[in-house]
């Protein structure tokens, strides 16, 4: 049986598409009449505190999200496989959101909005592409996804990971060791990595203060996309307000929604849209997961488990 347990996306719909797709395999929803013993795989995002009570045949925990952070904090999260989303359209979509913003930061998006307001006719020619370093941290999934899509534009790539992750045309940097000389080449830093322990907090005054300086008119630009937990949201007004940084992109926040009263929402330079930079769409989520139960109840391995002792 499978249990769906989604909060913030219409649980109903996925639930119908799932029963569909998996038909006859019994699928359920909380408050159905069911035995939680018969529950075999648990399909949740951002689940409640009772969310894994009494299902204690479970075999795996399917997760929406590709990041797993919130769900590995769980209280009582049951000791079985957690297996996130991946996905190529979610990979598509969150590229779509970096390139949008590498390529409107390149082009000094917030300097020529600004002469426009004042009615000034002030010509400055950006760098060509190739004189702009892009830095992506995290290569995973979406790491790799968007350096395939920035690459034809001409950027100059570069990519930070925990392990080395040798990817042609992108200069690549790994480890606490050589974080620093990453940083040192980078004009526009992308922030696609997991938040965990090690993560946590990256976006602050001291990695700003290390990103190139004279590549971007204005100053460097940071762009996060993966958890608020990376940023240090007054690190980031103070770096905005004492042009250490030009601009920032921020799809994400320490508290999210984020609060009326947060400075960031009235900083020129800074863009905020409210974490949907992707989304895990309903059609390849059910066909993505049908499939994953479907090979596991036949005898093959689950794909794509976090590895809980990484945090990712
Ligand atoms: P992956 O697990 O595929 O990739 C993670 C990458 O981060 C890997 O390259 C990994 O290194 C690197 N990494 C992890 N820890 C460290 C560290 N301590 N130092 C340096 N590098 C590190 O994740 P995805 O690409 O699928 O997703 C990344 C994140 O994006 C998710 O965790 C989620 O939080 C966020 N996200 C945000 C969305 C949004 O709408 N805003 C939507 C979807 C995801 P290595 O290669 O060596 O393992
Ligand atoms: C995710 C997200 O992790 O939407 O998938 O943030």
């Amino acid at each position: 049986m499978l249990l769906l347990h989604l909060s913030d996306v219409d649980e109903a719909s996925w639930a119908r598409a799932f029963a569909e797709k998996l038909a006859p395999y019994p699928v359920v929803r909380r408050g159905d009449d069911f035995d939680p013993a018969d529950v075999r795989y648990i399909f949740v995002w951002k689940p409640g505190p009772d969310a894994f009570n009494g299902l204690t045949n479970l075999a795996a925990i399917f997760s929406l999200g590709a990041g797993v952070d919130a769900l590995l904090r769980h209280p009582r999260l049951p000791d079985v496989p957690v297996v996130r989303f991946v996905d190529a359209d979610l990979s598509q979509r969150m590229s779509d959101y970096v390139v949008a913003h590498v390529t409107m930061h390149h082009r000094q998006y917030s300097r020529f909005r600004a002469d426009q307001k004042a009615h000034r006719w002030s010509q400055f020619y950006p760098p060509s592409a190739q004189q702009t370093n892009v830095g992506i941290m995290g290569m995973g999934v979406l790491g790799q996804d968007a350096v395939q899509r920035l690459r034809p534009l001409g950027f100059g790539l570069r990519s930070w990971s925990r392990t080395p992750r040798p990817i042609e045309g992108v200069t690549g940097f790994s480890g606490d060791a050589e974080f620093d000389t990453f940083l040192a080449k980078t004009d526009i830093l992308v922030n696609l990595l997991p938040l965990t322990p090690q993560t946590a907090g990256i976006l602050n005054a001291e990695t700003f203060a290390k990103l190139r300086r004279g590549g971007l008119e204005g100053g460097p630009v940071i762009i996060n996309a993966a958890r608020g937990g990376h940023q240090k949201e007054a690190d980031i007004v103070r770096a905005l307000a004492d042009g250490v940084l030009g601009a920032a992109s921020l799809d994400v926040f320490e508290v999210e929604p984020l609060p009326k009263d947060s400075p960031l929402w009235d900083i020129e330079n800074c863009y905020i849209t409210p974490h949907v930079a992707a989304i895990s769409s309903e059609a390849s989520g059910v066909a993505y997961f049908s499939r994953i139960l479907v090979d596991h109840e036949a005898g093959k391995p689950l794909v794509n488990v976090v590895d809980r002792g990484r945090g990712y």
